[in-house]
C-alpha cells in the first residue's frame, strides 16, 4: 500500500443535485445526518490503508476544504509520509479549468510523480458505498494490468448512465460503451450489465504516457470515460474487477447519489432494518467530522391536555444536538441542532443542520438545506403545484427541495 498513490476526483459540478450543490461541491454535500458524501471513500481509502491521497477540487471548493481539514487531515501523519492533499485545478498548463477527468490528472502530475508510486488510483469523489480496495489492488498486480476498472452488475435502465464493459472469461476488458443508448449485456446472462464504477488502478508509469499522449490531442476531452479508458481497451491490458459484497455473496451496495431522487433513495436506505450499507459495523467504520454537541433529546411536549404530542422519531436517523420536542418525526433524517416543534409532523424528510420546524408544519418528502428555518403551520409535500410557486425545487416524483436562504414568509409568523 506504501507504492500506491490515490487520487480523488472532487470536482464534480453536481448540476443534477441542484440547489443542494448549489454553494458547495458535490463530494461536500451532506448525507445520513452527520457525513459528507465524500466520507464515503476516504473512509473507504483509510480503512484500506490507503494513506496517500490527493483531493482534486474544482468548483465551490471551500466547504469541502473546510471539511478535510476538520474531519480528515488529523488521521494522516507526514512523517510517517501520510498526507491527504486538497489540490485546486493548478492552470498550470492552460489558462482554463480542468476539462475532463483525464485533464484534472494531468494538472497534477508532477504531484504524482514526485511520490514515485508503483499503482495510482483514481476514485470519485461522489458515491456511497463501503469497499475495501485492496484485493482490486492485488488483482492489478497479479494479472500484470496496465489498468484494471472497478465494475458492479447493473440493469439495462441503469447502463444508459454509466460507461458500460465487456470482459472475457479472465476479466479482460475487451470492450467499452460510455454511457450507451443501446448497452451490451454480459454473454451469460441477457438482463445484466457490467458498470465501470469510475475508479480505476492504473500502472503508474502507463498512466504517465497515456496522459501525456492524451494531452497533445486536441479533439480529446481529456476525460477517462470518454477518451482514455476506450482508446486502451485493444492496445493495452485492461481488465474488469467485479465489486462483490463478500458477507452477502451477491451483489455490493454502490450508489452515485447525481441526481435528487437518487440521493434520497439512498438516504432512505440507511433507515431500513437491515440496511445492506450498515453504518454500525464496527469492522468498517465511516467517519465525519463530529462536532461537540449535546446529545439528541425527545420532550414530551409544552402543553398538557389531550392533544398533547409525544416528541417521537420512529424508523429515523436523528444526529447529536437535535430536540424533537412533541413533534412527530417517522421515515426521517434529523441532522446536527434540528429542532422539532410541538403538533408538527415530519415523514419522509431529510433536514440538514440547524432546520426548524415550526409548530404545527407538516413536512412530507422533502429536503431542507441547512439553516432554513420552517414557520409554524406550514405544508410542504402536500401540494406540488403549490410548492412551485413558492419557488421550491420539485421532482418529477414529487420530493421537494427548499435551498439555503430560501425566505419563508408565506405563512403567519407566531
Ligand atoms: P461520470 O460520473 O459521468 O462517469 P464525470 O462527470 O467525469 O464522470 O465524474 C467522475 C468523477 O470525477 C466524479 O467523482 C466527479 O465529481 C469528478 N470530476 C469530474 N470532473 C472533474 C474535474 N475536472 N476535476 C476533478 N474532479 C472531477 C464516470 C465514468 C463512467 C462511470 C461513472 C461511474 O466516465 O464510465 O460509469 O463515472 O459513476
Ligand atoms: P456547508 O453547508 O457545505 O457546510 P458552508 O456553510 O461552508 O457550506 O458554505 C459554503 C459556501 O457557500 C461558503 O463560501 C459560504 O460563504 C457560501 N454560502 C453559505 N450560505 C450561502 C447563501 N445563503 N447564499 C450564498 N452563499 C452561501
Amino acid at each position: 500500500m506504501r507504492e500506491t498513490l490515490t487520487v480523488i476526483l472532487a470536482g464534480g459540478r453536481g448540476s443534477r443535485l441542484e440547489p443542494l450543490t448549489r454553494d458547495r461541491a458535490k463530494p461536500a454535500v451532506p448525507f445520513g445526518g452527520l457525513y459528507r458524501i465524500v466520507d464515503f471513500v476516504l473512509s473507504n481509502c483509510l480503512n484500506s490503508g490507503m494513506r496517500k491521497i490527493l483531493l482534486l477540487t474544482q468548483y465551490k471548493a471551500q466547504s469541502l476544504d473546510r471539511h478535510i481539514n476538520l474531519a480528515w487531515r488529523n488521521y494522516f501523519c507526514r512523517e510517517l509520509g501520510e498526507f491527504i492533499d486538497v489540490v485546486p485545478p493548478q492552470q498550470r498548463f492552460a489558462d482554463n479549468w480542468y476539462q475532463g477527468t483525464a485533464d484534472a490528472v494531468y494538472q497534477n502530475i508532477y504531484a504524482i510523480e514526485r511520490e514515485k508510486p508503483r499503482d495510482v488510483v483514481i476514485l470519485g469523489g461522489d458515491h456511497i458505498y463501503k469497499m475495501n480496495y485492496q484485493p482490486m489492488i492485488e488483482f492489478h498486480r497479479k494479472m500484470d494490468a496496465d489498468i484494471t476498472i472497478g465494475t458492479l452488475r447493473v440493469s439495462r435502465e441503469e447502463a444508459k448512465q454509466f460507461g458500460v464493459i465487456q470482459a472475457d472469461v479472465d476479466h479482460r476488458v475487451v470492450g467499452f460503451q460510455e454511457k450507451p443508448e443501446n448497452p451490451i449485456s454480459t454473454p451469460e446472462d441477457p438482463d445484466a450489465y457490467m458498470a465501470s464504477m469510475g475508479i480505476y488502478v492504473f500502472n503508474a508509469r502507463f498512466l504517465y504516457e497515456q496522459l501525456c499522449d492524451d494531452a497533445t490531442f486536441e479533439d480529446s476531452d481529456h476525460d477517462f470515460g470518454k477518451n482514455i479508458i476506450p482508446d486502451a481497451i485493444n492496445k493495452y491490458k485492461v481488465f474488469s474487477f467485479p465489486f462483490m459484497d463478500e458477507n452477502r455473496k451477491g451483489d455490493a451496495y454502490w450508489r452515485d447519489v447525481g441526481t435528487i431522487e437518487a440521493y434520497f433513495e439512498a438516504t432512505m436506505d440507511l433507515i431500513d432494518v437491515d440496511p445492506q450499507l450498515n453504518l454500525y459495523d464496527n469492522q468498517w467504520p465511516i467517519r465525519a467530522h463530529q462536532p461537540m454537541l449535546p446529545p439528541p433529546k425527545f420532550v414530551f411536549g409544552s402543553e398538557g391536555g389531550p392533544t398533547t404530542r409525544r416528541g417521537e422519531a420512529l424508523d429515523s436517523i436523528v444526529c447529536q444536538g437535535a430536540i424533537v420536542s412533541g413533534g412527530s418525526v417517522a421515515r426521517s433524517v434529523l441532522g446536527p441542532n434540528v429542532r422539532i416543534n410541538s403538533y408538527a409532523t415530519v415523514e419522509d424528510c431529510i433536514l440538514f443542520d440547524e432546520v426548524e420546524v415550526g409548530r404545527r408544519c407538516r413536512l412530507r418528502r422533502v429536503i431542507v438545506d441547512k439553516g432554513v428555518r420552517i414557520p409554524p403551520e406550514t405544508e410542504i409535500g402536500y401540494d406540488p403545484d403549490a410548492d412551485r410557486a413558492r419557488g421550491f425545487t420539485v421532482t418529477e416524483s414529487g420530493l421537494v427541495v427548499i435551498a439555503r436562504g430560501e425566505e419563508l414568509s408565506f405563512s403567519p409568523d407566531q
